[in-house]
């Protein structure tokens, strides 16, 4: 996913003041998160969950699973904390602050690169993206929730969910972005195929 990120907000944020920042640390998303590209898949692994779940659901696995994708490079793991959510996981963690004491989800920080194809086969053309962003997982409904942001007007929201029948695991993702109007043409297509690419390669994980 791409310009998967966040950080759209962050100019208009910064000038919103700490009142703000609190408020959202509660209500998780800010109201001004209007997705403007989006894309659903799912994949099953042949596999229970009780295998898949640490992998994918966890911090355990995600360098390897963000790498699959292949336009993914550089990735890095930084600060493990937790959060404090007021209701589901997946309504919203972005920038809240961490938790005292290890109270609330785990929370993985991590940064990595995604280049962006401009125009395929034209690598001068390729736009390196650095993004930041944070994995928590609530372990109790089986629920992950992956967020990045460029830190400026890219960010993304990427929820995933798990169920299983006859020891094989189904993973669905729900990817809700936002970005620049102009960019959201690109954005959405590079998203779309990044998705489906990285998450065709989920099994093999588990081979
Ligand atoms: C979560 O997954 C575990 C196996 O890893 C399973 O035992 C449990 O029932 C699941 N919980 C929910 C709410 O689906
Ligand atoms: C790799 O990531 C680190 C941060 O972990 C960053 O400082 C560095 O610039 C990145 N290198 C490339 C080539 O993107
Ligand atoms: C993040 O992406 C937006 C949209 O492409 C861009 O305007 C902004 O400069 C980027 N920010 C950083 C820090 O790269
Ligand atoms: C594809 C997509 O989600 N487009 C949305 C982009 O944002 C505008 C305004 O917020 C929506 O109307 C579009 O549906």
């Amino acid at each position: 996913m791409k310009f998967a990120t966040a950080g759209f907000f962050s100019t208009l944020l910064v000038s919103v003041s700490c009142r703000a920042i609190q408020r959202r640390a509660d209500a998780a998303y800010p109201a001004d998160f209007k997705p403007n590209f989006s894309h659903q898949n799912s994949v099953t692994i042949n596999q229970p969950l009780s295998v898949v779940w640490p992998v994918l659901g966890t911090n355990e696995g995600l360098g390897k699973w963000i790498l699959l994708e292949s336009i993914a490079s550089n990735f890095s793991t930084q600060t493990l904390d937790t959060v404090n959510v007021n209701g589901n996981l997946e309504d919203a963690v972005h920038l809240a602050p961490a938790a005292q004491g290890g109270q609330g989800f785990p929370r993985q920080a991590f940064t990595f690169t995604e280049t962006v194809k401009i125009i395929p086969g034209l690598s001068f053309t390729d736009i390196p993206v650095q993004l930041t962003g944070t994995f928590t997982w609530d372990a109790t409904r089986n629920v992950s929730l992956y967020e990045t942001t460029n830190g400026s007007g890219i960010l993304v929201k990427k929820v995933r969910t798990f169920s299983e029948s006859n020891g094989v695991t189904t993973v669905s993702e729900q990817i809700n972005g936002q970005c620049p109007f102009l960019e959201q043409p690109i954005v959405q297509l590079t998203t779309t195929s990044a998705h489906n690419q990285q998450m065709a390669l989920y099994p093999t994980l588990f081979q």
